[in-house]
């Protein structure tokens, strides 16, 4: 069993910020545990053809930490990953990190207070304790597969785009997709020249803007390391354009200007009028996430690509079967079916004062304080937890806010020399009904869509119901009377 200040699940961007943001205000005594055996997060893990990031590069990587170095508007995950590497290795967190450890459970000791975990690894079962415990796990780590009857009867490659399986051949193959959302629109454009068919199942046509993606010139870039100040202009810039951005997300009549503009991108890439027709979504802009691709469409009207859009009856064998009779022979099957966010899966393995689990007192629809503390649940922080995702801006600035506000409370509980702290009842209750209110007339409710952005109850437990800037000035104070904190 080890000790240690402070415990981080996960090593990803929110796990290895929030590491390397602890050792630069004091606190040495950080370990990262991963299940995986590399860092990285879902930039490790998802790994499949024409994978980049959605968000500009100069927006994506943490204000502390810019990248002058990134090569291209917005960078492919190899680019991605390899800067969160660096990352971690120039601010000593990668040897911080303990590979292979996934955790089972946690749970708090409240006559030491302290957190005690559980870790199963290759070799069998470890226990770690820890003043403080921070869940970094991230909102889209665990992929699901479709609920489509006879799917484990396929006789052909199968897997899911998280986790991709580079060594089945795709060349000149018979290969099906089932799934048009973010990740598939990336890995369609990139296999459709190499296969010899690729039949799309969509159920849902995404709304999908101009991505207007190029290489950064060697000279910005040279500029960016020279001169930091042009990179955070430019950061600044980009910052601003997405806040705009969500406008639309609040305001019906923005969306409907925003459709107009938008719809513009199918009709200049869809020449053909039937197609075209089956691709126009028809929810409101930005009820499920706004795609960005320039080259999904184009790959949509090639000859070897057939787009279904009737439902699938069953996966049998050697393929698909729609309801409607149509048989598509497959010889390799791709799951671009996404994730569950809204049921985190270490939930019920993380066990409170009151000796019950996350995922029991959630009841299905996660709510935490901020975003980032649950009542009940001494010294334990969440990032990238409930209502802190968002659908138009760069998630990294969410959890720079998440940092400044988990530093303030750990630095409020030293200096008031209490053991523990924990939000009070009432804080959480009244920011989850301003929070609840704040939806209501968000295009995520009315927008006429199913998402996952809302979770079983029909709550919207994702996403942010405002711009950043609003999140940022929340989380940048911290009011100690929305604590309890315990000597
Ligand atoms: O998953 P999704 P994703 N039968 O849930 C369909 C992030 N991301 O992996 O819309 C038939 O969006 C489902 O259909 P429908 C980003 O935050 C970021 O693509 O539910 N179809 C949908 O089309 C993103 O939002 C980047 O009707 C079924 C698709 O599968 C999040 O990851 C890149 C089905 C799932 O789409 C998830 O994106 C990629 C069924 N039974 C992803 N079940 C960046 O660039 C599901 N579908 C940063």
């Amino acid at each position: 069993m080890s000790h240690h200040q402070v415990l981080i699940v996960g090593s990803g961007f929110a796990g290895i910020g929030m590491a390397i943001r602890l050792r630069e205000t004091g606190t040495e005594d950080v370990v990262l545990l991963e299940r995986a055996a590399t860092l990285g997060g879902t930039w490790q893990a998802n790994r499949y053809p024409g994978c980049a990031c959605d968000v500009e590069s100069v927006l994506y990587s943490f204000s502390f930490a810019p990248n002058p170095g990134w090569t291209r508007t917005f960078a492919t995950q190899p680019e991605v990953e390899a800067h969160l590497r660096s990352l971690a290795d120039a601010h000593g967190i990668t040897e911080r990190i303990r590979f292979g450890e996934e955790v089972r459970s946690a749970r708090w000791d409240a006559v030491h207070a302290r957190w005690e975990v559980v870790t199963s690894t290759a070799t069998g079962v470890c226990t770690w304790t820890a003043d403080t415990l921070i869940l970094a796990t991230g909102a889209l780590s665990d992929p699901i597969r479709p609920d489509i009857p006879g799917l484990e009867s396929f006789g052909g490659p199968m897997f899911h785009t998280a986790e991709w399986d580079a060594t089945v051949p795709l060349d000149g193959r018979r290969v099906g997709i089932i799934g048009t959302g973010a990740s598939a629109i990336q890995v369609i454009p990139a296999i459709q020249p190499r296969v010899a068919q690729l039949v799309v199942a969509q159920r849902t046509p995404p709304w999908v803007m101009p991505r207007r993606d190029r290489a950064i010139p060697e000279r910005t870039r040279q500029r960016y390391a020279v001169r930091p100040w042009t990179q955070r202009l430019a950061r600044l810039a980009q910052y601003l354009r997405h806040e705009v951005l969500f406008l639309p997300f609040r305001h019906a009549a923005l969306r409907r200007v925003a459709e107009a503009v938008i719809g513009l991108h199918l009709r200049s890439q869809v020449r053909d009028p039937a197609l075209r027709a089956r691709l126009r979504p028809r929810y409101g802009i930005g009820c499920k996430r706004l795609l960005l691709s320039d080259d999904f469409y184009p790959a949509m009207t090639r000859s070897n690509v057939t787009l279904e859009t009737t439902a699938i009856r069953r996966i049998v064998p050697d393929g698909i079967e729609t309801v409607e009779g149509t048989h598509h022979r497959l010889d390799v099957l791709l799951l671009a079916t996404g994730f569950r966010p809204t049921d985190p899966p270490l939930a019920p393995a993380v066990v409170g004062a009151a000796g019950r689990s996350l995922a029991e007192v959630w009841a299905g629809s996660p709510r935490a304080h901020l975003g980032c503390s649950v009542a009940g649940f001494p010294n334990l922080f969440l990032l990238n937890g409930p209502n802190t995702g968002l659908g138009h801006s760069s998630v990294l600035l969410m959890f720079e806010a998440q940092f400044a506000q988990i530093l303030g409370v750990l630095a409020v509980r030293r200096a008031r020399g209490a053991r523990s702290v924990a939000p009070t009842e009432a804080a959480q209750a009244r920011y989850v009904r301003w929070l609840d209110a704040a939806h209501r007339t968000t295009v995520w409710q009315s927008g006429g869509c199913a998402s996952w952005y809302l979770d079983r109850t029909g709550r919207n437990s994702t996403l942010w119901p405002y711009g950043v800037g609003r999140y940022r000035r929340l989380l940048g104070r911290v009011r100690p009377e929305e604590y309890a904190f315990d000597a």
